[in-house]
């Protein structure tokens, strides 16, 4: 799922990684939320990903409250050429801690390194955010496509990892459980049998 203030280029970001093309021109904000699946090949495995892309518009926040839940990852993005973006991020990761999954994977992208004259975020004070939240950190430009497809491809493997490595863990300890469960009740039932006969 891709958050992040609205404008920062969430929806360009996307489209790009899908289709690999810039949407140029004037800006049209997202409604609500919008989705696009793509399929990528991870260490010669299929992987089909759905990418919820979300409105970054204050209005549209309870919208996207009931998406996080689900979210596997969140790519939080930032704007380099927008401060008011990059300071809003703590507010965003504070979101991500309340409505997400505590063990959701969490990447910060911070967009539009091609505007390099309006830069008003240091690569290093991204660094050193990310850092301090221990998640990720990349710098992307979704017009030119710098890191697009890595910063997703990352996701997608660390995703691809979790699952190949935990599919048996909680059946395993559910079935444990599940047998004692089945032997007491029928030494309960055994015990009740011999009581009344
Ligand atoms: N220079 C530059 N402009 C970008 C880049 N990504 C997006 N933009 C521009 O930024 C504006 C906003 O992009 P969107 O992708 O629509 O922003 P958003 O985050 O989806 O915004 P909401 O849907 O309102 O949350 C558009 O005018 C884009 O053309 C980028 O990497 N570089
Ligand atoms: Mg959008």
């Amino acid at each position: 799922m891709l958050v992040g203030d609205s404008g920062v280029g969430k929806t360009c970001l996307l489209v790009r990684f899908k289709d690999g093309a810039f949407l140029a021109g004037s800006f049209i904000s997202t409604v609500g939320i919008d989705f696009r699946n793509k399929v990528m090949s991870i260490d010669a495995m299929k992987v089909k990903l759905q990418i919820w892309d979300t409105a970054g518009q204050e209005r549209f926040r309870s919208v996207t409250h009931a998406y996080y839940r689900d979210a596997n990852a969140l790519l939080l993005l930032y704007d380099v050429t927008n401060k008011a973006s990059f300071d809003n991020i703590r507010a965003w990761l504070t979101e991500i801690h309340e409505y997400a999954q505590q063990d959701v994977v969490v990447m910060l992208l911070g967009n539009k390194v091609d505007s390099t004259h309006d830069r008003m975020v240091k690569r290093e004070e991204g660094e050193k955010l990310a850092k301090e939240f221990g998640v990720p950190f990349m710098e992307t430009s979704a017009k030119s496509g710098l890191n697009v497809e890595l910063a997703f491809t990352a996701v997608a493997k660390e995703l691809k990892h979790r699952t190949m490595k935990e599919p048996d863990e909680p059946k395993f300890q559910l079935q444990v459980v599940n047998n004692w469960v089945c032997l007491g009740i029928m030494t309960f039932v055994i015990v009740c049998i011999n009581t009344f006969t």
